[in-house]
Parts: structure tokens; sequence; C-alpha cells
């Protein structure tokens, strides 16, 4: 069969019957069609219609919508997959299974639209979208991820009712280009409009230049429905602010007098200078709009078409290997950003739109990259008005099937238009400071010529392209990408660089730090390099959100846009889940890669979201030689006194020698940007006199197997090396040698108990496959009832980088509260501490983070003691030696690690679980890139030591 009766198997084919794509913002006029269409899900694209329909809304995805289903094909859910398809044939082939939607709806045509053009307007529909209006066919359209718009004019009668349908095919030769790492879904997903202009109207505005020196051009494409412009057409421009700006005549006389601009090529500019003194320049930290009007004038100067957007005035340049902004090397402090909500699935409100970047820049981040495709325009519209950097992005991922592709003529077409519209649509946006050419897919002839159409059209912007950069930091892709954009580099693999001498473009990580269940390990250090290494500019942590779809555990289904989700705190509602690949029984999958945000399904931040908010502190402190305290502005555009703060002192106990800290609350409208620390007085006491504890003469009370008997305990206090694997020890691999080594439960064996005539000591062995753990236990009562307890552990060679050296044991009660000095309030690791070291509290279920598979959680480091309270009930404390990592749960290591979701954890109800550790293992973030640094693991052959009392 040809491309015309099969077109979701013709790449070549990227649209038919299309307007082209341009930035015409007109404010009135349109007709919404969002809402209920009549509905149909067809098997496949062949099957003929039933005379009977159901109904869905636009926008909407029909996976996670609920409808009748008409032709028995039951439920299309989503399917999670990364890289490979769902499907195993080559492209352009797709599944003979191929559900399709129709929709379907009546409009009735103003009868105020007589006489003038008619155009419809498709948001976005994936992944093929085919047009008929009135019975007639209009055209259609690939590229789920921007708009299509068609002259309807030919094919209604304003005044007169008539049948728009849409189809809509899930899988096609244009899915193979749409293989990003995220969830399957399809449908309608932007909304739908008809919308009239006069015959005479503006084709496109192109604000070609809006410089920081203050120089303004805009340059206009006026068309005429039907051919020639009428005479006497010219255009106006207002901006707010400044007055009215005529057209550019000089550009007008040249276009007269040159003979290849004929007249119904409509060109006409708009040109200014703003005087650099009184301009108001855009950078993310101002982002600074002017609204421009442009009209166009028939010829008796009546207005036939008006567009109206916000502009900036900003510079974009690459100097040597720094990315200027405004001639300012700005650090960019990036996250990556998909379109997803956790009960619409692809549809994105301009409300959650807004949510996403107010949590974003409340987190310290400063720009997005649209991974992996152009978001909505009113997104953009957003990053203008909230100050953000983005890196927008073309919808083409060819992961799977990336090497054939790039060089595949076939899809020459859909790389270069996917690329053109992208910006086409976007070049007006100010915070649009770099364009990329996409993700994951190889680099070829295509890229290139993708490339080209870009540099010549938009020379305002650089380039960006992982796939080609990839091949040679210094070498490779200068056709395709003006800066160096790698993915999960390592910290040496980029200073290396940096220091190389052969660096030639700024270098600025498309991702890093890939945030996947409890991770972001090492961010400090990335952050300390960046900041210190000229030419390294900063990156895009992966991602912004999980996602997590809330599925109902009654029925397995997706829970749906009829759903409300109110709260935020991480968890899903009760008698829900966040679904993973393969909750909804969909084959292949990938589990649960989908969910590495460092935001929860529901907006809520992970600890690792404030861990970055405080390495992006914009308020720094440092204390000098003479004992003072420097504050630093480390904005890049504005002065500190944009803030407000407030000064915490905090000392670890009452006495006046006591270790104290000093942390600023950095607040800016009342919302607080950061918390940094600083310590003004060290410890210099021992543990004893800290925790003001005295020996007393009498002995501790072991069980027969010689394990601590105490009131404050329910169960005995054992050596764990252990921890409930993270997504990072279980891609990475360490939990597999884990569980090689036995560490879980390792074998006890008492070997000795011996008194010194003051205290107890305990030698027991755990055995593991590569050789006993020596653990020795000295305890001494306290005269108040509690046990000083000094450990070691002995660690064979072979025992190289376990999960922890610690004791662990549960308490008697199950405490409410906790109190405790050290890092925190959030959730802290060794290699994730950026925190304000201060006198902290929390509820017991509150220092527990529920991430979506359980693993291990519930951390904080650097803690020197911890109090556990409930009512009617003494307290307990934990003093430590030394700054160490604690945790208090209610969840032992055993039964978060046998979970695969959250709801399936039953906290214990009698006790709580607590873990002291001498020495814990970083996080780094090896499910997707490096392990942590060598100085956060624990190497084998080695004594640990720690000592602590429990009261
Ligand atoms: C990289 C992808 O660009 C991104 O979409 C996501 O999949 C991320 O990894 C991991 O979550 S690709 C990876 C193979 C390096």
């Amino acid at each position: 069969m040809t491309a015309i009766q099969r077109p979701w198997q013709a790449p070549e084919l990227t649209g038919l019957g299309r307007l082209p794509m341009s930035a015409v913002s007109r404010i009135d006029g349109s007709l919404s069609l969002n809402g209920e269409w009549r509905f149909q899900l067809l098997p496949s694209p062949d099957t003929p219609l039933a005379d009977r329909w159901t109904l869905a809304s636009v926008p909407g995805c029909w996976t996670v919508q609920e409808f009748e289903d008409i032709h028995g094909v039951g439920p299309d859910l989503p399917q999670y997959t990364n890289v490979q398809m769902p499907w195993p044939d080559a492209p352009p082939r797709t599944p003979s299974a191929n559900p399709t939607g129709v929709y379907e709806r009546s409009v009735t045509i103003p009868a105020a639209w007589a006489g003038r053009r008619i155009v419809l307007h498709v948001g976005a529909a994936e992944s093929v979208l085919l047009v008929q209006v009135g019975g007639r066919e209009i055209g259609l359209g690939k590229d789920s991820h921007l708009a299509s718009e068609f002259d309807i004019t030919d094919a209604v009668i304003p005044g007169e009712p008539t049948v728009i349908r849409l189809t809509v095919i899930k899988w096609s030769d244009a899915s193979f280009v749409e293989d990003q790492d995220q969830w399957w879904h399809a449908g309608i997903t932007r909304s739908v409009s008809l919308y009239a202009t006069d015959l005479l109207y503006l084709d496109d505005v192109h604000v070609a230049r809006a410089t920081a020196e203050g120089e303004l051009r805009v340059d206009v494409r006026v068309r005429a429905a039907g051919g020639s412009l009428p005479a006497g057409w010219r255009i106006s421009g207002h901006l707010e602010g400044v007055g009215e700006l005529g057209p550019d005549t000089a550009y007008a006389a040249a276009n007269e007098a040159d003979e290849r601009v004929s007249d119904w090529l409509g060109l006409a500019r708009i040109s200014s200078l703003i005087p650099p003194e009184s301009l108001r320049r855009w950078t993310a930290e101002t982002p600074e709009l002017y609204a421009l009007t442009v009209r166009l004038h028939r010829a008796d100067g009546t207005v036939a078409d008006e567009s109206r957007c916000r502009i900036g005035f900003r510079s974009v340049e690459i100097v040597g290997r720094d990315l200027l902004v405004n001639g300012v090397r700005v650090l960019i402090r990036g996250v990556n950003r998909h379109d997803f909500d956790p009960l619409t699935g692809r549809v994105v409100s301009a409300a959650a739109m807004r949510a996403d970047l107010v949590a974003a820049r409340r987190f310290g981040f400063n720009a997005i990259r649209t991974s992996h495709y152009p978001n909505d325009p009113a997104f953009l519209d957003l990053t203008d008005e909230l100050g953000f950097y983005v890196v927008d992005e073309a919808d083409i991922e060819t992961h799977d099937h990336a090497h054939e592709l790039a060089d595949d003529p076939r899809y020459l077409a859909a790389f270069t238009e996917r690329v053109s519209r992208m910006v086409l649509r976007d070049k007006n946006h100010p915070s649009v400071i770099l364009w990329s050419l996409g993700n994951e897919s190889d680099y070829g002839a295509n890229h290139d010529a993708a490339a080209g159409w870009v540099r010549h059209y938009d020379p305002t912007r650089p380039l960006h392209y992982e796939g080609a950069v990839k091949l040679g930091w210094a070498d490779a892709g200068h056709a395709v990408s003006d800066v160096v954009c790698p993915m999960y580099s390592s910290i040496d693999a980029i200073v290396e660089h940096a220091e190389s001498g052969t660096q030639t473009r700024p270098l600025i990580m498309c991702e890093y730090s890939h945030a996947m269940g409890n991770s972001n390990g090492t961010l400090a250090e990335y952050w300390a390099a960046i900041e210190s290494t000229p030419g390294l500019q900063g990156g895009f942590i992966w991602e912004f959100r999980d996602h997590g779809i809330l599925q109902r555990l009654t029925d397995g289904r997706p829970a749906g846009p009829a759903s409300a989700l109110t709260s935020t705190d991480a968890v899903a509602p009760a008698g829900h889940r966040w679904a993973y690949g393969g909750d909804f029984g969909d084959v292949p999958n990938d589990g649960v890669f989908c969910a590495d945000g460092i935001f929860f399904p529901d907006r809520a931040p992970k600890p690792a979201a404030y861990e970055h908010r405080e390495l992006a502190a914009p308020v720094r402190l440092e204390l000098t030689e003479d004992g003072e305290v420097l504050v630093r502005n480390r904005q890049d555009f504005l002065p500190l006194d944009v803030f407000e703060t407030e000064r915490i002192h905090a000392a670890s106990d009452e006495s006046p020698d006591a270790e104290t800290w000093l942390t600023l609350r950095v607040t800016r409208d009342g919302e607080e940007i950061c918390t940094p620390s600083i310590q003004l007085r060290p410890e210099t006491r021992d543990l004893l006199t800290r925790a003001d504890a005295t020996p007393a003469s009498t002995r501790v009370a072991l069980d027969a197997d010689g394990r601590l008997l105490h009131p404050l305990l329910a169960a005995p206090l054992t050596l764990s090396l252990w921890r409930a694997p993270t997504d990072n020890d279980v891609l990475g691999g360490m939990a597999e040698r884990w569980q090689k080594w036995g560490l879980e439960a390792p074998p006890r064996t008492l070997l000795d108990i011996t008194d010194d005539g003051a205290r107890t000591i305990i030698r027991a062995e755990y055995a593991t496959s590569v050789g006993p753990v020596l653990h020795e236990q000295i305890l001494t009562p306290l005269l108040d009832g509690g046990v000083l307890v000094e450990e070691s552990a002995a660690l064979p060679d072979a025992l190289d980088d376990v999960a922890r050296v610690g004791s662990v044991f549960e308490t008697a009660v199950p405490y409410a509260e906790a109190e405790w000095f050290g890092k925190g309030p959030w959730e802290t690791y060794p290699d994730r501490d950026t925190a304000p070291v201060s006198r902290h509290g929390s509820t017991i279920d509150a220092l527990f983070t529920p991430y979506l598979r359980p693993q291990e959680s519930g951390g904080r480091n650097a803690v020197r003691w911890i109090t556990l309270s409930a009512p009617d009930t003494p307290a307990l404390t934990i003093h430590l030696d030394e700054p160490r990592q604690i945790s208090v749960t209610r969840h032992r290591a055993a039964d978060l690690a046998r979970a695969a979701h959250h709801d399936e954890l039953v906290p214990l109800s009698d006790r709580c679980v607590v873990h002291v550790d001498a020495a814990h293992r970083g996080l780094g973030t090896a499910s997707c890139g490096p392990d942590t640094l060598p100085r956060y693991r624990i190497p084998g052959g080695v004594v640990h030591r720690w000592s602590w009392t429990l009261r």
C-alpha cells in the first residue's frame, strides 16, 4: 500500500496540508474545542468504525482515561520502556495491534467568521494525527510535541455546524523517533481550538534581535489568503514603556529595490534602539519582560491582525569556553524536565507547569532542559516570566535504532522538521538560550542537516547536541554543538577536560546526578569542581520528577484525570500506589527506572532537592582568620539585599563550652531560599563529659549468647554491615556483591566474654563468604542506668566496600519524636550532607523517606546526639563519640529490601529500628552514572571503632 494509505508507516511523510510553524500570538478570537468528544478506540487503524460512540476528554491520554470499550480491545494502559522499543520490528514497521483513537465532535462555526480565514489548531497528538472536517480529508501531522495547524476555510460554512474528526494512531514510523525514556501514552495531549484571521494576516513575527545593548529587530511576514497581497498594507509596533514603533523604512525601501523580493513575500521589519541606560535586561535572576504588539494595517489604516507577546532583551554568546548571558558567565544549575502528571500522564495544565517551575526555583534551579521534546508553548511563557535558562530540545530520540536512523534518508525530513518547527515556534522566547537537536540519537547526516538550518535561521543562539559531542569532547561534533554537553560524566573526567588544554567549548552536562531513589551522592563534589574550574559551567540533574502514575490498588487501573491529588506528602493516597514499569502488566518494561526525579510524583521534594538548594545557595558564609563571619553574594546579577535573613545560633548542649554553630535562614518574600551554616566553636570535650555520664560499679546484663539485655531494647544489639539496597546499590552491582558475601544476616558466633574488673568485654565473629568479621564490644554500665558501648569491627581484606559498619537495635517503645544535634533537618548521607548542623526535631515517621521502591532511607549524617521520646515514656538518648550516621525508622532493612512498593510496607507498631553507624557507604549515582567517590566507600582490611552511650 502507498504512503498515503498507510501514512503511519511512511517516515518521509512528516505532515500533509499543515500550515508552516510560526510564532504569531493572537490574544482573542479563538474557540476552544477542549472538552468531551465522541470517541472510539480501535484495535488498529484499519478497523472500521462502529455506529456507537463513547466519550473521552480532550486534551487527554486514553491510556489513563476510562471510557466504554466499544471494539472489545480492552484498556490500552501505559507502558514504560527506556531504550527498547515496545515491539521488535525494524523502523518503520509498526505492530498490527496498533491502538487508534477516533475523536469526533460537531461544532458550529461562528457566523461572525464569514469572509475570514479559519484555522484548526491541534496542540499535540501522539503519534500520528489525521484530520477530517465535514467528511473532507484535511491533512495529517506527526511530532507528538508540537502543534499541527490546518486551514479549513474551504471545508466549513460560517454559521453552520460541521463535524471535526481527529484520528490518532498510537504506533508509527514516528514512534522510532520518539523513543524517549518515559511512559508510552497516546491521545490528544494538548489543547484543540479553532481561530479565524482576516484574509490579510500576520504569518510570522520573529524577534530576530533583542539584545543586551537595546537593539530590537522584529521580522514580520505578511500573507493574504488566496495569494497576492493587497496594496498599501503596512505594519506597526508598540513596545511597553517605550512607545510606538514604526516600520523600518530603509528595510522596506531596500526590499522595494531588490528584484528578488516579490510583493507576495510580504516582508517587513521593525527596528529600534532602546537607550541602554533605561533598558531592563532579561536574565534568569531578573526576568524583565516587555510587552510587544505587532499590528498589520490595511491600506485604510485599520488593523487586520495583531500579535502580542512578551519579549526580553538579553544576549547569549560563547566566548572561548564560556557561555555568556549579557556578557556574564552564568552557572547553569539545571534540571531535566519531562511533561509528566501522575493523573493525566502527558497532559499538563498551565497551573501544573507553573507549580513545577516554582518548585524548581525554590530548590535552587535556574535552568531547564525540556527533555526530550518541545514543551507546551505556555511553558516557555512561564520560563520567560519566572526566570529560567532553557535548553529547548527537539522531539528526536531514536535510542533503540539510533545508529541506523541518524543517516537514514527516509528520516531526513523528520529530523529537519522536528528541529526547524521547534525553532520557528520558540524563537521569540528570551528564556531559550540553547537549541538542542534531540537526545540519544547517535550522530549522522540528518543532524548536520538540521543544524545547518538552525545556524542560518537563528544565528543568535548556540547549538547543543550530546550525541555528537560524545565522540570526542575536544574535536567532535562542532557542526552540531557549540557546547560540550555530556551525560553522567565523572568529576575527574570533566575536570581533566577543562585542564587538558584541549577544551574549546563550554562544558555543561546535559544530564548528571541521576536522582533515582535515594541518590545524588557527591553532588557537592560536582559543584566544588564546577565552581572552581574555568571551563565548567554546570549541568542538568536527571531529572525533575519521579514518573509514578497514581494507580488504584482495587483494580490496578490508573486513577486517572477524574481523581484529585490534594496533598504533596510523597506517599500515594490510601488505596493507591505510585505505579512504575510493569505495574500495568506492561511487557516489555524497564521497571522502576522511570522513578528518577529529585521530586516525588506529587512534587514533594526529595531530600536531594534540599541538597541541591544548599549547594546553589546565593548566600554563602565563610569564617575569616580573625574569627569574623563573611557573607558572600553568589548571584550573577542581583545584590544581597533582595534577601531577608534570620540568625540561628545552636549549641550542642547547655554547657558554656559546647560546640556551637551559626545558621543563616535566608528568605526572599517570605520563602526560604537556603540555610548556610558555619561552625563557630568546635567540640573539645570527650564522650562521657558531653553525655554527662558517670560509670557505675555494677555489671551489664547479657543473654545466653552474650548480647546486651537492657530495658530500653526490644531486640538485642548486633553488628550491621548491610543496608536495604538503594537503586544505585542494585543497578551498580553492589547489592549483588553484598548478597554473595552474605551481609544481610551473617551468622554470629560468640567467642568469649571477659571482665576486666570495670567493664564487660564480648568478642564475637560474624561469618561472611569471604572471611569472618571480628566484633568486639566493651560494655560499661552508667550510674543513671545507661550503658557506654565501645565497639570495634575488623573487616577482612576481601570484604571491601560494604554498605555500613555499625550497631543496630530495636527499641522497647514505639517512640514518636526525635531531637538531634547534627545535620538536618532533612535526610542526609555521607556524600549528600550539605545541611546545617543544628538542633533539629522531627516526628519519627517524618524522618523516613518513602522512595517509590523501598530502600535504605531515613538517615541523618554527622549526628552528635539524638533523643527519642513519646508521651508518658522515659526518653532514650544516644551520644556519639564523634559525628556519625544514624537512622531511626519503623522498618527493618530486610523488610524494606523485600518490598517493591511503598504500600507493601507494614510499619512496626511497637518499636523503632535504630542504626548507629561507625561508617556508612555513600550513595553515589551508580544507577546511571558514576558511583560514589573512593573516600565514601568502606574499605576492607580495616578495624572500625566507635563508641556511644545509650541512656
Ligand atoms: C539517559 C537518557 O537521556 C535519559 O532520557 C534517561 O534515560 C537517563 O539516561 C536515565 O534515566 S540515556 C542513558 C542510557 C545514559
